[in-house]
């Protein structure tokens, strides 16, 4: 027996010699002292040794279980230990490194202009109304004295989503639902998206409108000639001025073209006013007697003044920006030049 119980001990011996982690630990503990382990059968074994040998070689193997199982138990402590120490390692940061720095962003040249704009008009009472993106033909068309067979649909291709719902192709869809639902005094500012299908050098398919509307007893032209005089300076600077064109649109009568005097040159004639001193920089007019009529205001005691620029325009203009996808293809070279 002696010599069996110095075998089994040699080779726990060379089965322990190399190990390094718990899990083979734990096999080759298994492979001893688990049920069907080596020295559990000896010890089941003992009832087939004869008797009068029975006490000692019961010793023996108590002895060579105690043994088995200090082993094992200091090799899991030095083990483990080890493992301990491994995982600190791997997990040691180094508190001196320099961290990571986020970016500063920037304000999208849109965004800027929409704020000023905004800021500017809020200054002369106007509040802020913005409108349902998809609309149907009533709001965008119908009620802004554009019926379906009138020419003046031509002038702006639409994107349908159904028979009768559409992306708006411009922000006054939204203010005549103010006009249904708000008695005169009305001042109201509508930026916001709007969808044409339309796409060249100076047109997107999608691009951001900001479009005014005033709406009160004794409104004139030359409220809006005034009130286009504040905006052109503020926006442009002092000493911009502004002149009307004759055009038209079916919501407003009559309909003009805004330019403004020449910044880049004060009016002499330039590269950027195409050496004409003008820049045209929007639409507007006065609201059309039918648009009032539809949404239930008298047009014979109210008259009201409309006005409508392009957002992309304005920033273009202002940040001397000469392409308009610029605007679009989110290009943070680009976009980082502009600091709000
Ligand atoms: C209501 C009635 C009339 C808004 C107006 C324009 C003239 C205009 C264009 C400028 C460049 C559109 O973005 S653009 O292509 N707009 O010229 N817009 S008057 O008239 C209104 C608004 C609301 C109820």
């Amino acid at each position: 027996m002696q010599k069996k119980i110095d075998e089994i001990e040699k080779s726990i011996d060379d089965a322990v010699k190399d190990v390094q982690s718990s899990k083979t630990l734990q096999e080759i503990k298994m492979r001893f002292l688990g049920k069907t382990g080596e020295i559990s059968s000896l010890m089941k074994n003992l009832r087939d040794v004869p008797p009068e040998e029975r006490p000692s070689v019961g010793k023996l193997l108590n002895a060579l279980r105690q043994w088995t199982e200090e082993k094992f138990a200091a090799i899991e402590t030095r083990i483990k230990d080890f493992e301990l120490k491994k995982k600190y390692a791997d997990e040691k940061i180094d508190v001196t490194l320099p961290g990571r720095v986020a970016g500063d962003g920037a304000y999208h040249p849109n965004t800027l202009i929409r704020d000023e704009l905004i800021s500017v008009f809020a200054g002369m009472g106007f509040e802020v109304f913005e409108g349902p993106e998809i609309e149907n033909d009533y709001y965008n068309f119908t009620a802004l004295n554009t019926p379906a067979d009138h020419p003046a649909r031509d002038m702006q291709d639409t994107f349908y989503l159904a028979k009768d719902l559409l992306l708006r192709t411009q922000t006054s869809a939204g203010q005549i639902r103010v006009m249904e639902n708000k008695k005169p005094p009305i001042k109201i500012l509508s930026p916001g998206k709007v969808y044409r299908s339309d796409d060249d050098a100076t047109h997107s398919p999608m691009f951001s409108q900001m479009e005014g509307l005033v709406v009160d007893k004794g409104i004139t032209l030359c409220d809006l000639k005034g009130m286009l005089d504040e905006f052109a300076r503020k926006i442009f600077g002092d000493g911009v001025k502004t002149r009307l064109r004759p055009s038209y649109f079916p919501f407003t009568e009559p309909s003009v073209e805004v330019d403004v005097s020449c910044f880049e040159c004060g009016g002499k004639g330039c590269r950027l006013c195409k050496g004409t001193g003008w820049i045209e920089v929007l639409g507007a007019g006065m609201v059309n007697r039918r648009v009032l009529e539809g949404c239930g205001i008298d047009p014979d005691i109210y008259t009201g003044f409309a006005f409508g620029m392009g957002i992309e325009r304005i920033a273009m203009l202002k940040f001397g920006i000469n392409n308009m996808k610029l605007l679009f293809e989110g290009d943070v070279r680009f976009l980082k030049q502009f600091k709000g």
